[in-house]
């Protein structure tokens, strides 16, 4: 156990996907917490915004931002360590989490609320989670609705189906022989991606029935990741391999997220290069981008957020010395990711307080 003079505090939901994207690690880290459902109103006043999950610590600092819980976390508990110590296994964590925040929205929100009985069975839990058929019913309507903020049209139904078939076929091959993402240990980038695997698919009732008909190996990482003894997790791969296996499921990652992601950050700059004089803040969404998967086109609502998620993995790769890079390179060729470590965006935003302010 990690000790700390008094618990940290969760606030989460059952059903969010940043929440599940939290959890694992404070397993696996073995830290004392205990998990409350969240209180709107008690995080608009700590935080100024209503962004679940948040993580208040035995100092009573409140944290908000599950990549930067995953920074904390690791600064202030190191062992057992959630981030790889090798760059190509660092990047590959890094590309995870990327594809989980940044495109994993689009097939989750699909699978909530894009067909009659994912629809029907996200209500009625969000019924009976809120206790109430008028609110619970507001905030269904709100999030059905959001999925076509995130792209996940009808006419995109096809491709979003055929990129889960094929991420799911290849980590059940991968899940076959190894336990986690790198092997025998976990890393914040197995965390990460229980956001799109645990917070809805294993949740919700139409994508769950598909994880246990057609992807057991996936549903007993998930076990593992919920339940990670982590006293007797193993090792990452040694000389910093990724198992080929991983290979194939980071290349269906890449090859479909890669162009989407690109897209909505190139929309945010051509808005950035625009932008009114003197304006620090950017706003939440600066509008609408038109990308494709797998040739169908898409349309989504562009998230200032999103730049800010590409450059935690670029200014990772920026660290990394000539003969690391080059390792990075040859391990990530051919996976679709090289546009995105080639990228060079031309603003740059950090987090002032919780907000998000050009630089
Ligand atoms: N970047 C935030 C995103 C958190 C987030 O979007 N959480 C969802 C719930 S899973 C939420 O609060 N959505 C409300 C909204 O989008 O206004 C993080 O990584 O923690």
């Amino acid at each position: 156990m990690n000790a700390t003079p008094s618990p940290y505090r969760f606030e989460a939901f059952e059903v969010s996907y940043f929440s599940a994207k939290i959890r694992p690690a404070l397993r696996y880290k073995q830290l004392w917490y205990e998990e409350t459902r969240a209180d709107i109103r008690d995080i608009l006043q700590r935080t100024g915004m209503a962004y679940i999950p948040v993580l208040l610590t035995p100092e009573g600092e409140t944290w908000q931002d599950s990549s930067e819980m995953y920074d904390r976390l690791e600064a202030r508990h190191p062992q057992p360590p959630l981030f790889p110590t090798s760059p190509v296994q660092l990047l590959a964590a890094h590309l995870v989490e990327l594809y989980n925040d940044e495109f994993g929205t689009i097939p989750a929100m699909h699978y909530r609320w894009g067909s009659e009985l994912g629809e029907s069975s996200a209500r009625s839990r969000f019924i009976a989670m809120i206790g109430s058929e008028e609110f619970g019913n507001k905030a269904a309507d709100q999030m059905a609705a959001a999925r076509f903020a995130v792209g996940a049209s009808e006419e995109a139904a096809p491709a979003i189906e055929a990129h889960t078939r094929d991420l799911l076929d290849a980590l059940s091959v991968h899940f076959q022989s190894q336990p986690y993402l790198f092997g025998a240990r976990m890393t914040f980038g197995d965390c990460a991606l229980m956001g799109l695997l645990d917070g809805h698919f294993f949740t919700d009732l139409v994508s769950r029935r598909l994880l246990l008909e057609t992807a057991r190996p996936v549903v007993g990482w998930i076990e593992r990741c919920k339940f990670p003894n982590t006293d007797q997790q193993g090792e990452w791969l040694s000389d910093d391999e990724l198992a080929p296996t991983f290979r194939e499921a980071l290349g269906v990652m890449g090859r479909d997220a890669a162009p989407v992601i690109l897209d909505s950050v190139k929309g945010f700059e051509a808005w950035a290069d625009e932008r009114p004089e003197g304006s620090t803040e950017p706003p939440r969404s600066t509008g609408w981008v038109e990308t494709s998967l797998r040739g169908t086109p898409i349309k989504r609502m562009i998230q200032s957020y999103t730049l800010w998620m590409l450059q935690r993995t670029l200014d990772t790769y920026a660290e990394l010395d000539e003969a690391a890079c080059k390792r990075v390179d040859e391990a990530v060729a051919g996976t679709g990711w090289e546009p995105v470590l080639a990228y060079e965006p031309r603003h740059r935003l950090e987090k002032d307080g919780y907000k998000l302010v050009f630089v």
